[in-house]
């Protein structure tokens, strides 16, 4: 019977099989020590040498590549002498299901100067790191609990195109794609299709998918594919509705990920996860520069203060902690004519939108929609857009109720739960201006 690592304990003393990734041999005078890993964990398999019957695989293993897989039979010993989990496998067969090259491209378990874009070229590589099967385990479990949160309030999951006729977000951003004789482009967010939903009266969706933006931005937190986990449900009374709910759905996946993950994070990253308190503090956009002078001299040109700076969003960090004691802050009062037009502006022209910052970085945009058929397409007439998303506005014309949204970048969301210096190491392949391959 095939056993993976975190099953050994209950197979002591069994006959078992365990097939995995020879990750290190030591080759001793007596006796062989081979530690074998598999996604879930490691053992250690025992040859004594002396052993007349162990011959052939004393040879087998002493050509043995590190980094080759096999699938061993043997017996699972109880042995409190071992180190690795107190347990040893006995072998009575070896067999070499691959064999690895005896050079690898560079020590996957040494990374320290190594250089990043050689780690991104020999990915399959650098994935193999306890650490790193470890990052995308923990990313893989905050997306299973935002969901798990989502479906427990009714939410449904949706699938929308990723080829889409026209930009949502701003024109200069999209990426274009030949489509037969014709133009598309590839969605740079589900913004319209999600607010689609809701004039079909879905009530509340949400979709994690892949977001594409021609921005051509080296930074530490952009890509040029990113996996959006966006959300859009109706019947709110206003932005606030909205930013209640992300909230308590990132207190719900942080704590459930730290139940799990907790301790195994903080001896491998070193983070602590910290669950927020609700509610989540809120500040305006200028209320927030005033504070960043006043309190950190932070000063900056007036028209630059129509958005946080990347300066400012790690000021925020500060000023949420110390303020507040709060990782998180949401961030209002955007100048409307910056945001959107989706966005809705209430009679005084303020925009009902928000960003959340989380440890300095900008995870989420979310808003209470303009869903008024005459305003909206009032609002799209302004940014001289009318044509271009007339089958948008269509949406609003046969009923659509008063609803709102957001979007998380998953992909940030990891770099900044895990203190990880750059989003290409929280991405499966990152993609970005100079990165297609592998
Ligand atoms: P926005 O453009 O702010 O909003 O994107 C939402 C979130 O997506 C992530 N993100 C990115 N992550 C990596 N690389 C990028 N280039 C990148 N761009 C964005 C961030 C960001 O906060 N339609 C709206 C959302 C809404 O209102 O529902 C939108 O796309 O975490």
């Amino acid at each position: 019977m095939k056993i993976y690592a975190k099953e050994l304990k209950q197979h002591l003393n069994e006959e078992i099989e365990f097939s995995g990734f020879v990750d290190s041999i030591r080759d001793l005078q007596w006796v062989q020590f081979i530690i074998l890993r598999d996604s879930t964990g490691k053992v250690q398999v025992t040859i004594e040498k002396s052993e007349e019957k162990n011959k052939e695989l004393v040879d087998l293993v002493s050509s043995l590549p590190v980094e080759s897989t096999v699938k061993v039979t043997g017996k699972l010993l109880d042995s409190p002498k071992v180190k690795l989990n107190g347990m040893e496998l006995i072998p009575t067969n070896i067999e070499i299901t691959s064999k690895s090259n005896n050079e690898l491209p560079f020590n996957y378990k040494k990374i320290d100067g190594v250089n990043l874009d050689t780690r991104l070229d020999y990915r399959f590589i650098d994935l193999r790191s306890d650490a790193n099967i470890l990052l995308f385990q923990v990313q893989s479990l905050l997306v299973k609990y935002i969901r798990e949160y989502l479906y427990q309030n009714d939410f449904t999951e949706i699938h929308t195109p990723k080829f889409i006729a026209t930009a949502s977000e701003s024109g200069a951003e999209v990426f274009e794609v030949k489509y037969f004789d014709n133009k598309a482009y590839l969605a740079q967010s589900p913004q319209f299709y999600k607010q689609m939903a809701m004039a079909s009266g879905f009530s509340k969706i949400f979709e994690v998918a892949p977001c594409f933006r021609a921005e051509n931005s080296n930074t530490s937190r952009h890509a040029t594919e990113f996996t959006s986990f966006d959300v859009e449900f109706s019947y709110i009374d206003s932005y606030e509705d909205v930013m209640n709910l992300e909230a308590e759905m990132l207190t719900y996946a942080l704590t459930k990920v730290k139940e799990e993950y907790g301790t195994k994070i903080k001896e491998t990253f070193g983070e602590e996860i910290i669950v927020p308190t609700l509610p989540f503090p809120v500040m305006k956009l200028s209320d927030v520069y005033q504070e960043l002078e006043t309190r950190y001299n932070y000063k900056v040109a007036p028209e630059e203060k129509t958005d946080l700076t990347t300066e400012a969003e790690r000021l925020v960090y500060k000023l949420a902690k110390e303020k507040f004691n709060h990782e998180f802050m949401f961030v209002v009062d955007y100048p409307a004519d910056k945001r959107a037009f989706y966005h809705m502006r209430d009679e005084n022209g303020t925009l009902q939108g928000y960003d959340l910052i989380w440890r300095g970085v900008e995870i989420t945009s979310g808003a209470q929609r303009e869903h008024r058929y005459e305003q909206i397409c009032a609002n799209a007439e302004s940014k001289g857009l009318k044509e271009d998303v007339k089958f948008y506005l269509e949406f609003f014309k046969y009923g659509c109720p008063p609803h709102g949204g957001f979007a998380i970048g998953v992909d940030r969301l990891t770099m900044l739960l895990l203190n990880i210096n750059s989003i290409k190491e929280t991405e499966f392949l990152f993609r970005g201006p100079s990165r297609l391959t592998p």
